[in-house]
């Protein structure tokens, strides 16, 4: 069908509306019988082996628990559902459609057994026609139909994406709905996007155009005369435009016509700080008789936006500097079946911590987060997930490029939308890297896909701009792939990965010279275990502090460079990714909230950092419980410090109601040295000027006696071969880091903190693996090699000792424990008896006599004894 422009005959139709025959669309998320099966050959075999079916809801996946259990790799494969739908058989007039939001990855429907559709990408939207395979039966009031659908997320090197680091969760996984429109219909069916495509290529603050791509299908077996109507709603909802037109519909097509509306005199600008969202409704009226047919509503926001080498960003004439996270969609325990809730919950807290930007990455994602952002202000760019690498067949080609095209038409009308983005470090996995003429190939292929992906963009969307986001690396330039997109973003992780967070100045610098475009840096992160806290933070250490400090330097020169038009904290929230070995198993730390989206230090710093009003918090909220040794013996004080996040001239801290004094935060951290007594304490931080601001916190501290004639009720927990506190928060037990033995006091004698010896190695301590056994991975994976004793001066009694270990060099070693001089361990082998990288706790108890210590003792026979941990109760 050719376009056509149509002349708008601005005459008001005397319409009197009859309600309700707009597309109506609910979902059927419940009570599905669920397989997940790889040998069922196809549908019928499935279907005859239902008693075996499982009853899920949908969202649903089936990697929600081997995902995070401790065996490499998970299902990737196919799970089948079935589900028996009853609908009025009155709808056999209709044209009835399934909706699904998200299937990874690839699906078939099938419907009452017939293969309906087949759709290629876990992460857009598609719609099946499904009338044509029912059986209505007019006799009776309600017609059944049966759904099957296969989902696959079996590795495929058609499918992208290849290879990255998050879990690819396979089921349908967001919500699947039935639609039910007219015979005449905005084109649902057309890359499941609304029909309606709005663009406002031209807005100033004195006027606003609206321009219109509309798409309706006629399924009717003639021609068809309609009214178009088109209305426009202005953010309070007072209707400002109103139009209509007759047009004609060819039969069987999808009919597109493109018009205009009168430009809107001054509209009100959507911008972060006032995301003024008009409505557009268009409505397919019938020409004789009025009535309505169909009704599509879509969001319209006027604004402009600038990208500069330079300057940097503009929106609506004026720079902003665009500060905020990137996006994955999983959540802790469910995987990637998330309800709508929890993204709305995420824009809200974006927006809380004082972001105008988001990246959604590294797919499109559920369309509940585009909406709010339109809703509550935050700029956003959204991609395509061809990622670390590409095949070179021409069906993945045609997969990347449909997947962008889905994406582009299902996500068209959003204002907070600036930037369509596709490829993320697609040099990281490449093939044939030692075959340099293959590889030559190979990279002319990457650049030909990107080229395509690029023009496809800029057709389909004139008028936002394209990127993609490389590594910090010039291979990318030298390979031609900063050359293709407007925009070129940086993953950058100095300070991380390697060398020092000073270095990003330089490199920054380096990469603004070497490529004309303008720049974002789509990636930066440090990773933090919720639990991990140190007074002494170092680079790849895990510790919210260092955290903190990464993020201070990153936030500040960001701030300072013009250039960087802006930047994507890595990540909004710790999120699965299946193969990774950190501190939490199979997670990335890298979020500024944990995977259940409780907020790290890091967010309330960012808060301080970003937000205009009056804002205090005290830091360390997710250390339920901390332990320290006092600072001397005997005066029950143990003195740590306390980070305050303000964004205020001068703040003051009060413990326990008595003040701390008054300070001028560095940036926006003052800290304190707070000496904390055992127990609870509560800490107050306050600006009484007019800008008032306040935050309570409750610590709680076990401080530990240097002396131990009385015992610690809670008993001690060390975590050995480490410089960092350990939070249980699932026993709510806190470990200190170790110390050495002094006279009349307790703490190890001998040995030397574990150090991986292999080069390359990023963390300062600790081994790089998981281990099994236990979730409690950071105390298992740092251990004192070569240790002596472990020595308590204690009065008489009887107490309880738990020695924790792990082999995390392998190299195999045997070594005998005694208690007092009797021996617990004889030959201790923990690789024979236990294997490599498994937690070991070995419990015992032992009575101690008046004017002794008690020593634990290890005898070297094999190698060098270790201790990875020890925990001590007093029993009477
Ligand atoms: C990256 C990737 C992202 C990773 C991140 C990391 O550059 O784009 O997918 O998760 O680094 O944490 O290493
Ligand atoms: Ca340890």
């Amino acid at each position: 069908m050719k376009n056509k422009l149509i002349l708008i005959l601005s005459f008001i139709l005397s319409v009197s509306v009859s309600r309700g025959n707009e597309q109506l669309k609910y979902t059927i998320n419940d009570s599905w019988q669920f397989i997940k099966d790889n040998s069922i050959t196809d549908v019928n075999q499935f279907l005859s082996r239902l008693d075996d079916a499982e009853v899920v809801n949908i969202p649903h996946t089936w990697n929600d628990k081997d995902v995070v259990d401790e065996n490499k790799g998970y299902y990737r494969g196919a799970g089948w559902y079935t589900k028996k739908v009853t609908i009025p058989s009155a709808f056999s007039e209709k044209q009835v459609f399934l909706y699904f939001e998200g299937v990874a990855t690839e699906s078939e429907i099938y419907i009452n057994s017939k293969l309906a559709k087949t759709h290629v990408g876990g992460f857009t939207r598609f719609v099946v026609p499904v009338s044509k395979y029912i059986n209505f039966d007019k006799t009776k009031e309600f017609s059944t139909f049966n759904v099957v659908v296969k989902a696959d997320n079996s590795y495929n090197e058609d499918w992208p994406p290849l290879h990255a680091d998050f879990t690819f969760f396979g089921g349908i996984y967001r919500d699947v709905s039935l639609v039910v429109a007219e015979k005449v219909h905005f084109d649902i069916e057309d890359y499941a996007a609304s029909g309606v495509f709005i663009t406002t290529p031209d807005v100033s603050e004195e006027s606003g155009d609206i321009n219109f791509k509309v798409r309706i299908k006629n399924e009717e077996s003639d021609n068809k005369k309609v009214n178009l109507i088109t209305r426009v709603y202005d953010p309070e909802q007072k209707l400002i435009r109103e139009t209509a037109q007759k047009i004609k519909l060819a039969a069987g097509v999808s009919n597109i016509f493109d018009y205009k509306l009168d430009p809107v005199e001054n509209p009100q600008l959507w911008s972060p700080d006032s995301p003024g969202l008009y409505r557009v409704v268009c409505e397919i009226t019938d020409a004789k008789t009025n009535e309505e047919i169909d009704e599509s509503t879509n969001s319209l926001g006027f604004r402009w936006f600038k990208f500069d080498v330079d300057k940097g960003f503009f929106l609506n004439g004026k720079h902003l500097k665009l500060i905020g996270t990137c996006h994955h969609q999983d959540f802790d325990k469910i995987g990637n079946a998330v309800p709508d809730h929890i993204f709305v919950e995420d824009i809200k807290r974006m927006k809380e911590m004082g972001s105008n930007f988001l990246r959604i990455a590294h797919y499109p994602q559920d369309p509940a987060i585009l909406e709010m952002c339109d809703r509550l202000g935050i700029i956003t760019t959204v991609e395509t997930p061809v990622i670390d690498g590409i095949t070179e067949s021409k069906e993945f080609t045609n997969n990347c490029l449909s997947a962008q095209k889905e994406m582009i038409r299902q996500n068209f009308n959003h204002p907070s939308l600036v930037i369509w983005a596709y490829m993320n470090e697609v040099l990281t996995h490449p093939g044939y890297i030692k075959t340099p003429k293959r590889y030559d190939l190979y990279k002319k292929h990457l650049i030909e896909l990107a080229q395509k992906i690029d023009s496809l963009t800029r057709a389909e969307d004139p008028y936002r701009y394209t990127m993609i986001p490389n590594v910090n690396n010039l291979v990318y330039k030298e390979v031609g792939l900063t050359a293709v997109p407007m925009i070129v973003g940086w993953n950058i992780y100095v300070g991380w990965y390697g060398g020092g967070y000073e270095t990003l100045a330089e490199r920054m610098k380096t990469l603004h010279k070497a490529v004309n475009k303008p720049m974002i840096i789509t990636e930066y992160g440090a990773g933090a275990d919720p639990r991990l806290h140190t007074l002494y933070p170092e680079s790849f250490d895990f510790t919210q502090e260092y955290a903190v400090m990464f993020h201070n330097h990153y936030l500040n020169l960001l701030k300072k460079l013009p250039y960087i038009c802006g930047a994507n904290v890595w990540n909004y929230a710790d999120f699965n990714s299946e193969g990774r070995v950190d501190a939490v198993e199979s997670i990335n730390n890298k979020g500024l909230l944990s995977i259940d989206r409780k907020p790290k230090d890091v967010f309330f710093y960012y808060q301080a950092a970003l937000l205009n009003k009056p804002y205090v918090a005290i830091g360390t909220r997710t250390w339920g419980q901390r332990s320290n040794v006092e600072d001397n013996a005997g005066i029950g004080i143990s003195t740590m410090p306390v980070q305050v996040y303000t964004n205020q001239k001068q703040i003051e801290l009060f413990l326990n109601g008595k003040s701390l004094g008054t300070k001028k935060p560095d940036g926006v951290i003052a800290t304190y040295n707070v000496p904390f007594a055992d127990g609870v304490n509560k800490l107050r931080a306050v600006n009484k000027t007019s800008d008032y601001c306040e935050d309570l916190s409750e610590i709680r501290i076990n401080v530990l006696p240097v002396k131990l004639d009385k015992f610690p009720a809670g008993g001690i927990s060390v975590n050995l071969g480490d410089k960092r506190f350990f939070y249980d928060d699932q026993f709510d037990q806190a470990w200190m880091y170790d110390r050495k033995y002094t006279e009349g006091s307790w703490g190890h004698i001998g040995g030397k903190p574990y150090v991986m010896a292999a080069k390359n190695v990023q963390q300062p301590y600790g081994a790089k693996e998981t281990i099994k056994g236990t979730t409690k991975d950071p105390i298992y994976q740092t251990q004192l090699v070569g240790i002596r004793q472990y020595r308590f001066d204690v009065s008489a009694g009887v107490y309880e000792i738990n020695l924790h270990f792990a082999e995390i060099e392998g190299t195999g070693r045997k070594f005998s424990v005694l208690i007092n001089g009797r021996t617990v361990l004889d030959k201790f082998d923990i690789l024979s008896q236990y294997g490599k990288y498994r937690k070991v706790k070995i419990k015992s108890q032992v009575t101690v006599n008046e004017g002794e210590p008690l020593i634990v003792s290890f005898k070297k026979i094999v190698g060098e004894p270790v201790l990875n941990a020890i925990e001590i109760y007093k029993k009477m």
